[in-house]
């Protein structure tokens, strides 16, 4: 047999040689897992990845002390610019546990209470773009938008850098060469071998270089320094992510890969989710109505909102929305687990040491024996506590995080940011769905809502007629 390929007959072999990797390599896989069943492996040029969507397979491959982490080729492919970043570390890399105890901290549920007040005011800048667009009846590109705010958050909250993205027609440059970076990676799975790439390959190197000069300007300013690999000693000035770092004794180079994983893992995946929770709404009027109803109780009228920390808490239904918009549509859609002894994965396919399986999670996430007979179906309150408890869920079947000790990180603090965002948004709008957008998810590494855009109706207005009712007393249903 080929090097990489198995033998094993306990689970199909899938060859797509003769069609090759498609420009959905993520919804080309979960075609397959749909025809040929939850756990396949694919044969591309001779190589194998086995693929699974079964929820019994993958609470075993969650199993960390029988496996862990595998750096995948796509994320192999992600380490040439990210090298020993936290997402893209070997698990026995010494920066990872280095960098992990030092940002750790940072990402508790109680930071969230610190980002808050930058997070509000970069929701802002938004809730003012829409409002411009809204005046003037011009749609808005929502995945475009929904990057602009999570870029501009984490490069606040984390390094207090400001890309000051809605003063921008285009994206961010930075924004730009990052997504060209991603698509490069994503790209380089599905190359044939013997293709001449030099071209490709060094577009991509000019465009990692830029990353780095960006984000050696940011650790800069910051009073590190620029260059070399000894400590990056600074003044660490405020204790966000920068400072824990430059206090921290990890050198200028990780310290280096840690911000360019940050601004990609902080942003990429955050605004993917918001962009499908608007998508998923607009679609399903009843549900807009029950989040409406929700923030409404908490704001009512009120035309210039000022969410506190405590409050976002509070809104149960808006972070359903988002929970349920990350089953259908987990962004960060794959994760890769390595055998870490020679095992047999959930009783009966063999696996040496090493080898590796890659979660598909979407697939994962559509696994009907846990999710029910319509697992399609956009329906929220599957993620009310009650319902939660009635299904009694086993614990692996919802994995939109990863999984175990090298789970994400950033979770509560997308979390945070995406629910308060969220939640102003459905306060002020009313989306419409202007032209029918018919949902095509696009890759780039993460997964969007393609050319997704929406033109929105301000609902202070109706705030406006409702006091005005009040006045005259007549009643007036709300929009
Ligand atoms: C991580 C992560 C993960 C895992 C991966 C693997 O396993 O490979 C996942 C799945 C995720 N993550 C997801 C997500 C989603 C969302 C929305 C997010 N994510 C967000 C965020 C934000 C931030 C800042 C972050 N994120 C970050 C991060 C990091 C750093 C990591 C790595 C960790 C370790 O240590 O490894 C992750 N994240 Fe996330």
């Amino acid at each position: 047999t080929l090097k990489g390929m198995s033998n094993d007959t306990s689970v199909p072999v899938v060859d797509i040689s003769g069609t090759g990797v498609t420009d959905t390599p993520l919804q080309q896989v979960m075609d397959l897992l749909r025809e040929h069943g939850p756990v396949i492996r694919r044969r591309l040029h001779g190589r194998d990845t086995l693929f699974v969507a079964d929820a019994g397979l993958v609470a075993d491959l969650c199993d960390e002390e029988r496996f862990a982490k595998h750096v995948g080729p796509a994320l192999e492919n992600v380490r040439e610019f990210t090298a020993d970043g936290l997402f893209t570390a070997y698990d026995d890399e010494p920066n990872w546990a280095k960098a992990h105890d030092v940002l750790m901290p940072a990402f508790a549920l109680g930071s969230m209470r610190a980002y808050h007040p930058v997070m509000l005011r970069v929701a802002r800048r938004l809730i003012r773009s829409w409002d411009a667009h809204a005046a003037g009846g011009t749609p808005v590109d929502v995945p475009e938008d929904m990057t602009r705010m999570t870029l501009d958050t984490i490069g606040l909250a984390g390094f207090g850098y400001d890309f000051g993205s809605f003063g921008r027609a285009e994206p961010h440059p930075f924004v730009q060469a990052m997504v060209r970076c991603l698509e490069w990676s994503m790209n380089r799975l599905g190359r044939a071998p013997g293709g001449d790439h030099g071209a490709e390959d060094a577009a991509f190197r000019a465009d990692a270089g830029y990353l780095a000069s960006v984000v050696d300007e940011v650790i800069t300013a910051r009073g590190g320094a620029r260059g070399g690999t000894g400590g990056a000693a600074g003044d660490p000035g405020q204790d966000d992510l920068m400072g824990l770092m430059l206090g921290s004794g990890l050198d200028h180079e990780n310290i280096r890969n840690q911000v360019i994983t940050f601004l990609i893992a902080g942003h990429e995946t955050t605004s993917g989710a918001l962009s499908f929770a608007l998508y998923y709404l607009v679609k399903h009027p009843g549900e807009l109505r029950a989040v409406q109803r929700e923030v409404d109780e908490l704001w009512g009228g009120t035309a210039e909102v000022e969410p506190t920390f405590e409050e976002i808490g509070l809104l149960r239904r808006t972070r359903q929305v988002l929970n349920e918009a990350l089953r259908l549509w987990p962004t960060a859609a794959a994760f890769s687990r390595r055998a870490r002894v020679d095992t047999l994965l959930g009783g009966r396919i063999p696996l040496r040491a090493g080898d590796a399986a890659t979660v598909v999670v979407p697939a994962l996430h559509r696994d009907a024996a846990v999710w029910g007979d319509n697992p399609e179906l956009f329906d929220p309150s599957r993620f009310d506590p009650e319902a939660e408890a009635e299904a009694a869920r086993p614990v692996h079947a919802y994995k939109p995080f990863g999984t175990g000790e090298r789970a994400c990180i950033g979770r509560q603090f997308a979390l945070h940011e995406a629910t308060m965002l969220l939640a102003m948004l459905v306060h002020r709008f009313r989306p419409v769905d202007h032209d029918g957008y018919r949902l095509r998810v696009k890759e780039s590494l993460t997964l969007k809502p393609d050319g997704f855009t929406l033109t929105l109706l301000p609902r202070t207005e109706r705030f406006a007629r409702r006091a005005e009712a009040v006045v005259t007393g007549d009643g007036v249903r709300g929009a």
